[in-house]
């Protein structure tokens, strides 16, 4: 096997801790070399780069580039920029920091809407002591869109709390606890039994705008939406029409189509809607190098790499 020695990696994501990073990278492949943006030196030594919003120009004028890795699971914002050269993989980031982050927001929500907090909170603000009728986590039914690595997880976290959980992939999947719908066919069956649905799909030209008025027209009635995939799943005047007419009874959003969310935008302080800053969950250099660094020993040693972007599917 070639010495990682002879390969350079640029850190080149103005987004994440450099310092945190490439300690940690060096204590894995003590012989790669290491160069953080923007000081590239020589643009043909670059092997490997880590990227999140790569900077402009920057993946296009390294020639000698083998492998783009993502920060982030969500690549959508990489493939959609003129910034990844023709021909070069790019891995997306499967991370146990980041499942676990993403289990705990979609179980933290789901089960917050559940047991009714906003509408206790909003009583006791106004001193009310009224208990409300309470429902079974069987007898819940929620579902989620996408069962990848990050759906998948939270899919078998609800069932372990006795949700009655479905899940909805493109193609056929079986997790156990979690009725499975796949494909276009399947998703009226799987909205129509989802009270609370947790978007945690990919953002490709497939999924753009499925949030939309007819796809709400299909849950139940007085469901509740949680979005913590990408804000362009969401037709956003969709959500606040189906909102304002009573039809969903909530919405949790973590990612909106420009972020930083606007001061003036209406999703602010609506009353059903609750809103986090695209923190769902976030990519922890701590348990996240050990992909990258694995990746990059299989990529010299020729074996194939783990979370390959199929870049014609999107995802
Ligand atoms: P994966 O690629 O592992 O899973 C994607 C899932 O979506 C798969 O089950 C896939 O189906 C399904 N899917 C894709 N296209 C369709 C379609 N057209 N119809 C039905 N199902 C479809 O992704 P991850 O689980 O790792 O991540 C999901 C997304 O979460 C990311 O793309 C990112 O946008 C978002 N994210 C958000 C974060 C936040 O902080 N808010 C943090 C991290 C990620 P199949 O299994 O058949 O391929
Ligand atoms: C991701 C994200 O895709 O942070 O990882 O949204």
């Amino acid at each position: 096997m070639m010495p990682a020695m002879s390969h350079t990696l640029l850190f080149a994501s103005p987004d994440d801790a450099a310092e945190e990073w490439v300690p940690l990278l060096r204590a894995a492949i003590p012989d790669l070399a290491i160069r953080v943006w923007p000081d590239v030196g020589d643009p043909a030594a670059i092997d490997f780069a880590v990227v999140w919003r790569p900077p402009r120009d920057l993946l296009t004028g390294l020639p000698k580039l083998k492998v783009v890795f993502s920060t982030g699971a969500g690549v959508d914002a990489i493939l959609a920029s003129d910034a990844l050269p023709a021909g070069v993989p790019l891995v997306r980031m499967i991370d146990e920091g980041l499942t676990e982050g993403m289990t705990e927001y979609v179980v933290l929500h789901a089960l917050a809407w559940h047991r009714k907090l906003r509408q206790y909170q909003a009583q006791q603000r106004a001193r009310v002591w009224r208990q409300l009728p309470e429902t079974l986590a069987r007898d819940r039914k929620v579902g989620v869109m996408g069962l990848g690595v990050l759906g998948a997880d939270a899919a078998r976290a609800l069932a372990a709390l006795r949700f009655d959980v479905s899940g909805w992939s493109r193609t056929a999947k079986a997790v156990p606890g979690v009725r499975c719908f796949h494909g276009a066919d399947e998703l009226p069956a799987f909205l129509a039994r989802s009270e609370i649905l947790v978007c945690l799909l990919p953002l490709t030209a497939d999924t753009r705008g499925i949030l939309d008025a007819r796809l709400f027209g299909r849950m139940p009635a007085g469901a509740v939406l949680i979005n913590a995939a990408r804000g362009g799943h969401l037709v956003e005047a969709d959500l606040l029409a189906a909102l304002d007419d009573g039809w969903l009874a909530g919405a949790t959003l973590d990612v909106f189509g420009s972020e930083p969310l606007p001061v003036d935008h209406p999703f602010w302080d609506h009353p059903a809607i609750e809103v986090t800053p695209h923190v769902a969950a976030v990519t922890h250099p701590r348990t996240a190098v050990r992909q990258i660094t694995t990746n990059i020993r299989n990529f010299i040693a020729g074996r194939a790499l783990e979370g390959l972007v199929d870049r014609r599917r999107g995802y």
